[in-house]
């Protein structure tokens, strides 16, 4: 995959981040009328920090998500349906519908898990990474942790790891201003992620998250870096979540101007029609057209999870291939 992506790519990756909007919407109306039953972390604003990541990445790699992955799952090419009954509790969901909207997961894709541990991701992922290192896998980690994980202990230990061994692990900080509703600013030492991560030895940079080519192309340098036995990277992206931490908050402590701005000048998927009517590669039918395809999609995938068989009871106490 090259740095920069090409025409076809970048529609393809605006079909993906559509999904994904749609997807969220709709999981946030389901979860509140009860129908997906507990809560979610819809990730509506995160969309090109998912695709640009993802799209950067090859088969063999692996990414670890945080307790708010539903677009990493997405944009790793999990299956919408599968993700959706999962979200339900049902039988056909990734995880046999036992693990819900923070633990999707899916070995074969390359995708170990959402994760309702803050930072948990960031050891999986080096973990991971050690593996490949020792295996000599021309392969890369990737650990997703928020703007809060990153002031979890054990990400850093983890990142000291990965340092200090050389590992191929990118550590992906997605900024959104926000921990549940904690004001990022305010309790980040120092003032910047990428200085502190600096201070630990590891490659790190700012980007800006709502553009997808820019992801794209900061995660494939890491990736090469990685691959050529250059250590470690993280990168910071800054996003916005344009919903709540979770689905039904009532939010005080951030300002409707806020969002409204943010909505109207930082939405990635804006962003991105704007940038491909203006360079001759997208005409707004056919983002219409993308648009109405994203939704059918997510149609689809509820009609699957709310028809789906519930998991049988009798496999409910330690779970699927307990062995007594
Ligand atoms: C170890 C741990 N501490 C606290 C929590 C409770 N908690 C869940 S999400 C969250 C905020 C995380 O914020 P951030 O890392 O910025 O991710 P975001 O929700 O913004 O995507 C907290 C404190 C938890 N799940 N795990
Ligand atoms: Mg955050």
């Amino acid at each position: 995959m090259s740095a920069t992506t090409n025409e076809l790519q970048r529609r393809e990756l605006l079909g993906t981040m559509l999904l994904i909007r749609r997807f969220e919407e709709t999981g946030e109306r389901l979860s509140l009328r009860g129908q997906i039953p507990a809560g979610i972390h819809p990730a509506s604003g995160h969309e090109a920090v998912a695709v640009g990541t993802m799209s950067a990445l090859q088969a063999s790699d692996v990414v670890c998500g945080t307790h708010r992955s539903h677009h990493l799952a997405l944009a790793r090419g999990l299956d919408p349906s599968r993700t959706m009954a999962e979200l339900y509790g049902k039988a056909p969901g990734l995880l046999g519908g036992r693990g819900g909207s923070m633990h999707l997961a899916d070995f074969g894709h390359g995708f170990y898990g959402s994760n309702g541990i803050v930072g948990a991701g960031i050891g999986i992922a080096m973990g991971v990474a050690l593996g490949m290192h020792m295996r000599q896998d021309a392969s890369v980690a990737v650990g997703f942790v928020g703007d809060g994980g990153m002031n979890i202990g054990r990400v850093w230990e983890a990142i000291n790891l990965a340092v200090i061994w050389g590992l191929p692990l990118i550590v992906l900080v997605e900024n959104n201003l926000y921990a549940v509703e904690t004001t990022s600013a305010e309790v980040t030492g120092g003032g910047s992620i990428v200085d502190r991560a600096k201070g630990f030895g590891i490659h790190a940079e700012p980007v800006d998250g709502q553009q997808v080519d820019a992801v794209h192309a900061a995660v494939a340098a890491a990736r090469e870096r990685a691959v050529a036995g250059g250590g470690p990277s993280l990168i910071e992206a800054e996003t916005y979540r344009f919903s709540g931490h979770g689905s039904g908050e009532k939010a005080s402590y951030r300002t409707r101007e806020e969002i409204d701005h943010q909505r109207a000048h930082r939405d990635p998927i804006a962003l991105l029609r704007e940038q491909l009517i203006d360079d001759g590669e997208l005409s707004p039918e056919t983002f219409d057209e993308l648009d109405t395809a994203a939704q059918a999609r997510v149609a689809e995938a509820v009609a699957f999870a709310r028809d789906a068989p519930w998991p049988d009871t009798a496999t409910a106490v330690g779970g699927v291939g307990w062995d007594e």
